[in-house]
């Protein structure tokens, strides 16, 4: 089966549930007035498009509207599949092109951040790329375990420590390493959950350093894994990890069971991220790059035309250095790096001491926060009801809760149920 056939079937749900429905609601209407922009805009909301960007969708169509002079209903299909595919575009290359360069891939748990790896080291290594894969989610064992299988799937190297091992220590070994073997491509695993949000976002950031140091000119990619079948709880999930952790793009998986994947939509317009890579199955060769025209024309039951891929070029061993001449992190690099991320601190506290003006005050910050949390569960429960509503209105039923299994602990975490010490 080819790959947009393969998309067209994994979107069939999303498809059913957005575009299906659009069509059903223009075939009721012989004009094209406020009433229809009205459903259409519900419908978006409904097919997790997101409340924002339904409504600039309408505004748009309602623009092109009034310019083309447009009066037939059945042609609003086609306008809004232009609409969406311009909103998709954009942003979406990704920048590999130094040697090495560094991919990192976070995420909550369970989105799909290991099979993503194995499946982008696959694609790699069929590109002709060396790729060297860092177990860098050190929290669990079976995570190093199920990394270690894909490496063998896909052909790639591994760099791992023992279970509870420092994360970024395997980082900085795996960037040796690859320098060393003169790898192409280091695709760094990271954990989904730890003790708390502060311990996951300063680790992130000790990864980052380590990055940032060892590999300073170094094209460096972020990405960032959410699970299409949460809906619009991955838009929360951008939001949290947004400014932590500096993100350059999204892979959006599980597209192929799911009737949300509308909310792609939603991350490109409301949260200017774009998405990069779109999964759509468990199997090796079930990533695909996010690629704009072929996404809308699946959507949107259109005609596509395939690019070739490009042919695999054979490994360059020419450039290849013997194992056993990379040498491992020693204890002085890290005290080295402890230093830094101390002296780093110490200076911002002391520029806040200098220009107390500038300083946030702790106690505002908390007001600040408790008040953002209060909007949005405000903004939560009123969507619930409206969502509600509507579903009792077109008689439709909304997915399983089951399909939300991989927020947990993000739910927790925002309403401050780990253990923040
Ligand atoms: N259907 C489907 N399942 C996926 C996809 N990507 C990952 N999975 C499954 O999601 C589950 C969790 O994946 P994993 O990579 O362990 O998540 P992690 O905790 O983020 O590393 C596994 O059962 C995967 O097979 C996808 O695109 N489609
Ligand atoms: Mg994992």
């Amino acid at each position: 089966m080819g790959f947009f056939s393969k998309i067209r079937d994994g979107l069939k749900k999303t498809r059913d549930a957005i575009i299906g429905q659009i069509d059903q609601m223009l075939k009721s209407f012989t004009k094209i007035d406020d009433d229809l922009f009205e459903e259409l805009e519900e419908l978006l909301v409904m097919g997790d498009v997101g409340v924002y960007t339904a409504e600039k969708i309408c505004e748009e169509l309602r623009e092109r509207v009034k310019k083309e002079g447009i009066t037939d209903p059945q042609k609003i299909h086609g306008l809004l599949e232009e609409v969406v595919r311009g909103m998709l575009a954009g942003g979406q290359e990704l920048h590999t092109s130094t040697k090495p360069s560094v991919i990192l891939v976070i995420g909550v748990n369970g989105v799909g951040k290991t099979t993503t790896i194995g499946k982008l080291a696959a694609s790699f290594v069929r590109q002709g790329k060396r790729v060297t894969l860092a177990a860098a989610d050190t929290f669990r064992a079976a995570a190093i375990d199920q990394l270690q299988i894909w490496a063998d799937r896909a052909g790639a190297d591994i760099i791992k420590q023992g279970e509870g091992s420092d994360p970024a220590a395997v980082v900085f070994d795996a960037i040796a390493s690859a320098k060393a073997k003169g790898s192409d491509i280091i695709i760094a695993d990271t954990a989904g959950r730890l003790h708390n949000k502060r311990n996951l976002m300063a680790e992130l950031e000790k990864i980052n350093r380590i990055i940032d140091r060892e590999l300073p000119d170094a094209d460096k990619e972020v990405l960032l894994v959410l699970d299409a079948t949460t809906g619009q709880n991955a838009v929360n999930q951008t939001k949290e990890f947004k400014n932590a952790a500096g993100i350059t793009g999204i892979v959006l998986t599980k597209l192929d069971g799911t009737a949300k994947g509308g909310v792609v939509l939603a991350i490109k317009e409301e949260l200017d991220v774009p998405v990069k890579f779109i999964g759509i199955g468990e199997q090796i060769d079930d990533l695909r790059p996010f690629v704009p025209e072929e996404f809308a024309a699946a959507l949107f039951d259109s005609e596509y035309v395939e690019e070739e891929p490009a042919p695999a070029e054979a490994p360059d061993s020419a450039d290849t250095v013997p194992e056993d001449e990379y040498k491992p992190a020693t204890a002085d690099i890290w005290a080295q790096i402890d230093a830094e991320a101390e002296a780093e601190r110490l200076a911002e506290e002391e520029k806040a001491r200098e220009n107390p003006e500038s300083a946030p005050d702790p106690e505002e910050l908390k007001r600040l926060a408790a008040e953002e949390k209060a909007r949005k569960q405000e903004e939560l429960q009123k969507r619930a009801e409206a969502r509600k509503n509507r579903a009792k209105k077109y008689n439709w039923t909304t997915e399983s809760a089951a399909d939300s299994g991989s927020d947990d602990f993000l739910d927790s975490w925002r309403s401050g149920d780990t253990d923040e010490s």
